[in-house]
């Protein structure tokens, strides 16, 4: 495939209400969306970086930076530009997952636009529809905390995810334990808010049968968590300390991480992505797929990838208004807890022009 252009696209899209973690609160979703032109076709891919570097090291302008400095002239370097080419040509420039990734995952729905094939079937995908989940974010209070449940187990999400850290954590998730009954599927993520000195506390989460608590401790420490998880019988999910499929290997033989959270930008593609989820089915791991507030560009890969065997837990792909009230895509929608897989060639949705204008901040183009 020849490449004749890439176009970054900032957005910003208002969140139709503010989302608060350990590590900040987002009032708008401020995105990277990556355009790559070929003479025939197009194709899109987003980049999920955060305008700040507060969940990984990589942020919005950072990100753009790499790619028209570093990653764009990698890829236009290829003599025939193919995504399974691009990890290998980009593999010398350190870091910047969410970046490759979104390079990554553009040229592939151009390519697949190409070969009319959609991603889901790509990937190896084998369900037609998968179950949706909603990350809460923390709240004032916890009648506000119980109101959002209750909108969201409404709405039909069938499973739900509290944003933890020190000063809320065992008060909210009783609270939400003891409103809902045991039968709701239940978890918690802090975004590394803890240390190993908070194990004690944090054992006052077990009696709320939670499936899993995420990234207790910060994103380096596997020896802490491995640690902490024989001091919990509430199993450990990592999310921020899974880079890679090596990292994958060692959260797993260490005992650090019972279940992974694999999200595509953090690894560096939805190729790799699929190596994780792959050496995860291998060790008996069950794997879920992650969110990054993504618009329905990104949003639509995640259920593709949602769509393999190993994903078996409920993962963070909600409808896209859970979010906004206005996604730059056609809506993605939810029905009885469930959202189906795109069936379209490539990620199999495009964005609205009109909607694109609207969140439009501004554009670069690098023609190759
Ligand atoms: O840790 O899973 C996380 C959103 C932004 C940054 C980190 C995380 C999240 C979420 C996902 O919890 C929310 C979603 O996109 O549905
Ligand atoms: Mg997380």
């Amino acid at each position: 495939m020849k490449l004749t252009r890439i176009e970054l696209h900032w957005v910003r899209l208002p969140l139709v209400a503010p989302f608060r973690t350990s590590f900040g609160v987002e009032y708008d979703r401020e995105a990277l969306l990556v355009k790559a032109v070929t003479p025939d076709v197009v194709g899109w891919g987003e980049c999920v970086a955060l305008p700040q570097p507060l969940y990984s090291a990589e942020y919005v302008d950072g990100a753009a930076d790499a790619l028209i400095r570093f990653l764009v002239p990698a890829v236009s370097a290829l003599p025939d530009v193919t995504a399974a080419a691009v990890g290998a040509a980009l593999t010398a420039v350190k870091g910047h997952p969410m970046a490759k990734a979104a390079l990554e995952i553009a040229i592939l729905d151009a390519q697949l636009r190409q070969a009319n094939m959609p991603l889901a079937d790509y990937l190896g995908a084998v369900r037609p529809a998968v179950p949706s989940g909603v990350s809460v974010g923390i709240m004032a209070s916890i009648p506000e905390l119980l109101d959002a449940v209750d909108g969201y187990l409404a709405a039909g999400y069938q499973r739900i995810k509290l944003k933890i850290q020190p000063g809320w954590d065992v008060a909210p998730v009783r609270a939400v334990r003891e409103h809902l009954g045991d039968a709701v599927p239940l978890q918690v993520d802090a975004n590394g808010a803890y240390t190993l000195a908070d194990a004690v506390h944090l054992a006052r989460l077990d009696p709320f049968e939670l499936l899993m608590i995420e990234q207790p401790l910060v994103e380096d420490d596997l020896r802490g968590h491995a640690a902490l998880a024989r001091r919990l019988r509430t199993p450990i999910c990592l999310d921020e300390s899974v880079t890679s499929p090596a990292r994958a290997v060692e959260a797993i033989e260490s005992g650090a991480a019972a279940v992974i959270n694999i999200k595509p930008g953090r690894v560096g593609g939805y190729l790799q992505a699929r190596r994780i989820h792959d050496i995860c089915a291998a060790h008996g791991v069950p794997v879920w797929v992650g969110g990054m507030l993504e618009t329905g560009i990104g949003r639509a890969a995640n259920l593709a990838l949602a769509a393999l065997p190993n994903f078996s837990l409920v993962g963070d792909v909600s409808a896209s208004d859970r979010f906004f009230a206005r996604d730059i895509t056609p809506p993605i929608t939810m029905r009885d807890g469930w959202i189906e897989v795109p069936t379209g060639p490539g990620i199999g949705v495009e964005p609205d022009d009109a909607a694109l204008k609207e969140a439009s901040v501004r554009s670069e183009w690098i023609d190759l």
